[in-house]
């Protein structure tokens, strides 16, 4: 083995400690294991993804299969949200500020936060200036919100097939009432042709995608 191959499986080692730790619900562990990796200068795409990300699939599966159940879907969240404080201050740092002006949600009847929080402090890293209005926000708020904002892109999260036609309501109304601002869409349930039919500008699957978006918006794209 040589010494790339040993640092590699050092990584893979690591990255599983706190896959592990996440589906353990040790919240205390997952934050000093990810500290460590933030000293150790890992890749925080790769942290995020392999580790914290794969493990609430995981979580997601196991809850699909009847293996476990609401209450450790939230104990795994708080969890994966203990990682995501470590990385806030590096997700969300940056030189140029403002680019624009972002407002974000998760839509009525959706309490799932963690993906909409995770594009919100990455557009903030990409130098955006991020208003987050929570979750199970309603179309007339996100309205509200918007006309004291004027946001140069919206971003709506939902997790549920059942919150789905929340986003619809949501984007008819802007668009009924002449909103001609960007407005992205995002959670694991949405796609690209979902995005398309129901009025909004697009769709990103991961929250690198939503920055690329959003960039491009107020770059003129
Ligand atoms: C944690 C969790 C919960 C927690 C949420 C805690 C919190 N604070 O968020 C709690 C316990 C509250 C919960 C509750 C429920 N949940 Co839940 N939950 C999950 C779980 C395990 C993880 C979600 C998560 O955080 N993933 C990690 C993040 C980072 O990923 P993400 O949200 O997909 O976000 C990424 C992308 O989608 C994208 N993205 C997200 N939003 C946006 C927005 C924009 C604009 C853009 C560009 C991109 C983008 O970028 C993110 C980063 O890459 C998922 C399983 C799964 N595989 O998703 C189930 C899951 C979503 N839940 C599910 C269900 C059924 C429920 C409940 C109905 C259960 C119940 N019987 O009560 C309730 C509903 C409550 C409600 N009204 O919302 C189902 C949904 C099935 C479906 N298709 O409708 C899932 C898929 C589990 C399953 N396999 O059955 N849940």
């Amino acid at each position: 083995m040589n010494d790339n191959d040993s640092h590699a499986t050092d990584l893979d080692a690591r990255l599983d400690a706190i896959y592990e730790a996440t589906l353990d619900f040790d919240a205390d562990a997952v934050a000093r294991m990810v500290a460590k990796e933030v000293e150790l200068g890992t890749d925080l795409q790769t942290l995020i993804n392999d580790a914290l990300i794969a493990a609430m699939e995981e979580l997601g599966e196991l809850f699909a299969e009847g293996e476990v159940f609401v209450p450790e879907l939230l104990m795994g969240a708080k969890a994966m949200k203990a990682g995501l404080e470590i990385l806030r201050p590096l997700l969300t740092a940056t030189e140029a500020k403002p680019r624009g002006v972002a407002l974000m949600g998760t839509v009525h009847g959706d309490l799932h936060d963690i993906g909409k929080n995770l594009v919100g402090m990455m557009l903030e890293g990409g130098g955006f200036e991020v208003h987050d209005l929570g979750v199970n926000v309603a179309p007339e708020e996100f309205w509200d919100a918007a006309q004291e904002l004027r946001p140069d892109v919206i971003g709506l999260s939902a997790l549920l097939t059942t919150t789905t036609p929340n986003m619809r309501r949501t984007i008819e109304l802007f668009r009924g009432r002449g909103w001609n601002g960007h407005i992205m869409v995002g959670g694991a349930p949405v796609s690209k042709d979902f995005a398309a039919e129901i009025g909004a500008d697009d769709y990103a699957s991961d929250a690198p995608g939503g920055v690329v978006l959003a960039k491009r918006y107020v770059a003129g794209g």
